[in-house]
């Protein structure tokens, strides 16, 4: 999973970039993207996210504290259902 990743950052260290985005499969309706609204609202270090219904994307927002790591939200889209099959920070 997240080949990409690997030769970046190690998926336990939090997102050095004040943004990411995360590949997300199977978002479809306005439904989706509450879910995983919810599941972000939650997490220390977020200030919000964005989601691209048509792209599958969820750009993720940093905010003050401590910013999650790449398996933190993975697992939160995993909660709302959903599976991140890829990521990428500017
Ligand atoms: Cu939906």
């Amino acid at each position: 999973m997240l080949p990409i990743l690997t030769s970046v950052l190690t998926l336990l260290a939090p997102v050095p970039t004040p943004t990411a985005t995360l590949t997300v499969n199977g978002l479809s309706c306005p439904l989706c993207a509450n879910s995983i609204d919810k599941q972000f609202a939650r997490m220390g270090g977020v200030k919000k996210v964005d989601i691209d219904l048509g792209e599958g994307k969820v750009h993720v927002f940093f905010g003050e504290g401590k910013r999650p790591n790449l398996v933190a939200m993975a697992k939160a889209i995993d909660a709302a259902g959903f599976t991140v099959t890829g990521f990428s920070i500017p």
